[in-house]
């Protein structure tokens, strides 16, 4: 199902709108589309392909070689860039509220939001509305088979309310939303990258009293911090381990063995002076084959239903490496070796050997035994991206700049050679986050192309007001010198992204009419003796009533209905159209009730009926030369006649 992406009919939109036969035939329901108004949008569309001036200058009508996964930080979303052109290809809602898509409004996308929420949480969220509107997405990971990217899922982690979310990359849409008991604020997240995912490992950053139930602030000492594992499969947290101090970046070996874990808090501090105090914070590495091990002996108490171990020091479960103080990005080299941890406040990074890593937990060598290089690249370290040739390229914050430096050298200079590790430097305009590198996460790095994430902009653009877009700036890394190509301004956050060879994913062209997004309203289109295909109808229920219809372009097959005023509402709309692109929407005026129905999906919402009189829903995503047209009424009679 997941690689599935024939277009049912072979007929494109393009033809839909430009071909008057066949728009006659498929608005047969109505059948009053004039070829006239359809053959507007036919010659309009008509783009001559032009050939591109450079990689970046991707011509109307030329495709992207990569997609790139961005997060979007506070707004909540993921979103879709095609690389090399940075354009802006799509948007997924994820933890946010989206009024195109009816994203947390439909009972689909509700559902998905609300179900794996903890009890306590569903309850407070009671007298909110029921769902949280809001999330802080930083880091989108893809699902790995044996080393790269398989094409399966995405995940992002919201640090605001303490979540992580899968998105399926069939239809591009979250399926699974869980909330992470025990832990507080996931940020850094990362999947199992061999042999498959696997565990997709998430941070709880801030540390909080366990069990947090209002009885202790001032002692820090009963704080703890989380690591968690969660079943990428089930979306099921399968153990969790508390370490010392907090945790803030991971990422995972190419061996299945270890996890690792930046730490910038091991003070315990609750304030900065205390959060800094110390010269030295520490990278805790996870034994998974000993947790596992542990899980399975019964080593660990159960919070909230979840196995918890305990990783303090002394923990067979975890080694604690020194290093300076508050490291930040924790990155694995394609080389499948060697994981560099940024230091943010230090101007070095630190380049741990995994195959040190048995030694130090074996008690053979001291925890720093397994650092084998420490280059000194510049002011403010944070993030580090990778080639196909063994360099690396970290983001330097305060220096606005990115470093080229090469892996092998610099672990020669730390055995003492005099080598210099630096490659060379570029400036970016400013203060760059994270980068990443095209396929620069897994086995098949490719070394073409590197995005740099910078939180200003400054002067790159023309001024918007008080609030400025960031700015994304594309270098191409392909030959020795390195340069910047492109400026993207974005909205908040883009703090972090993955760039995916295009060949990897697969999206369907239009949905599947087995999928299970809506197997609720199957449930109770069968409960009611309504075809959800091609039916339509209006079912009471007490004062509960459920509307049918289906739409083809362009028609709701209900042209109107009536109900009570204070009637608890369910519209179910299949859009039975099979048709590339032709997504039809439902927006009832004055209700706050919009939603978007991709082809051959099904979609409801449900509301209250308090407002007596004629209302008008229409489609609100255009769909046809009609789409004006596309409406139709919804009567409410006042509640005592
Ligand atoms: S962290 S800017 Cu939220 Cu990814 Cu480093
Ligand atoms: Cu259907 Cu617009």
């Amino acid at each position: 199902m997941l690689k599935d992406d024939k277009i049912r009919t072979g007929l494109s939109r393009r033809d839909l709108l430009s071909s008057s036969t066949k728009v006659a035939t498929l608005a047969g329901l109505g059948g009053a589309a004039g070829g006239a108004l359809a053959g507007l949008a036919g010659g309009a569309l008509t783009a001559t392909p032009a050939r591109a001036a450079s990689p970046v200058d991707i011509a109307p009508g030329e495709l992207d070689d990569y997609y790139g996964f961005w997060s979007s930080g506070q707004t909540g979303e993921v979103r879709i860039l095609g690389v090399p052109s940075m354009r802006e290809l799509m948007r997924i809602p994820v933890f946010n509220r989206c009024s195109a898509t009816g994203w947390g409004l439909t009972n689909e996308s509700r559902k998905i939001l609300t179900q794996d929420l903890t009890p306590e949480t569903r309850d407070f969220l009671k007298s909110r509305g029921g769902i949280y509107t809001n999330g802080d997405a930083h880091h989108p990971h893809m699902s790995f088979t044996d080393g790269t990217y398989d094409g399966r899922y995405l995940w992002i982690q919201d640090k605001a309310n303490t979540r992580l979310a899968r998105i399926r990359l069939d239809v591009m849409k979250p399926d699974k939303i869980i909330e992470i008991p025990n832990a507080s604020d996931i940020h850094g997240m990362r999947p199992q990258k061999y042999p498959r995912t696997g565990y997709v490992f998430c941070n709880g950053e801030h540390e909080v009293p366990l069990p947090n139930d209002g009885k202790i602030l001032d002692d820090p000492s009963k704080y703890v911090a989380i690591f968690t594992a969660v079943d990428g499969d089930t979306m099921k947290v399968a153990w969790q381990v508390i370490v010392d101090g907090n945790l803030d970046n991971c990422d995972a070996d190419y061996q299945g063995l270890y996890a690792f874990s930046t730490c910038y808090n091991s003070e315990k501090g609750v304030n900065l002076e205390e959060m800094t105090a110390s010269e030295q914070d520490w990278v805790v590495a996870f034994d998974i084959k000993a947790i596992e091990d542990g899980v399975k002996k019964g080593d660990y108490k159960e919070y909230n239903g979840v196995p918890v171990l305990d990783g303090r020091h002394g923990s067979r479960y975890t080694a604690y490496v020194p290093i300076s103080t508050s490291p930040h990005g924790c990155n694995t080299a394609p080389d499948m070796r060697h994981v560099v941890i940024n230091g943010k406040l230090s101007p070095t990074v630190s380049v741990i050997d995994v195959t040190k890593v048995p030694d130090v937990f074996a008690g053979k060598i001291e925890p720093r035994g397994c650092i084998v290089a420490e280059p000194q690249l510049g002011l403010g370290p944070l993030h580090t991206a990778f080639d196909d040739k063994g360099n690396a390229f970290t983001t330097l914050v305060l220096d606005s700049q990115v470093v080229k430096w090469n892996i092998d050298k610099a672990v020669r200079k730390f055995q003492g050679e005099d080598v210099d590790p630096i490659l060379g430097k570029v400036d970016v305009h400013y203060q760059p986050g994270h980068n990443h590198t095209s396929m620069g996460e897994t086995k098949e790095a490719d070394g073409r192309w590197l995005v740099s994430l910078n939180k200003f902009s400054k002067d790159r653009f023309i001024n918007v007001g008080p609030l400025k877009p960031e700015n994304e700036q594309l270098i191409d890394i392909s030959g020795d010198e390195f340069k910047v190509v492109h400026d993207s301004p974005t909205f908040a956050e883009p703090h972090d992204c993955i760039i995916v060879r295009r060949d990897i994913v697969n999206p369907r062209n239009t949905w599947e009419r087995a999928d299970p997004m809506w197997e609720d309203a199957r449930q109770w289109a069968v409960k009611d003796g309504v075809d959800l295909d091609w039916g339509e109808n209006v079912i009471r229920d007490g004062n509960k009533v459920r509307v049918y219809m289906y739409s083809v372009a362009p028609k709701f097959s209900l042209e109107k209905f009536t109900v009570k005023q204070g009637d608890e509402v369910t519209i179910f709309i299949t859009n039975m159209d099979d048709v590339d692109d032709l997504t039809h929407g439902f927006c009832l005026a004055n209700h706050g009730v919009a939603m978007e129905i991709g082809p051959q999906a099904t979609a409801s919402v449900t509301f209250t009926a308090d407002r007596p009189g004629v209302h008008w829903f229409y489609c609100q995503w255009f769909c046809h030369a009609l789409h004006m047209e596309m409406r139709g009424r919804m009567l409410v009679e006042p509640r005592n006649v």
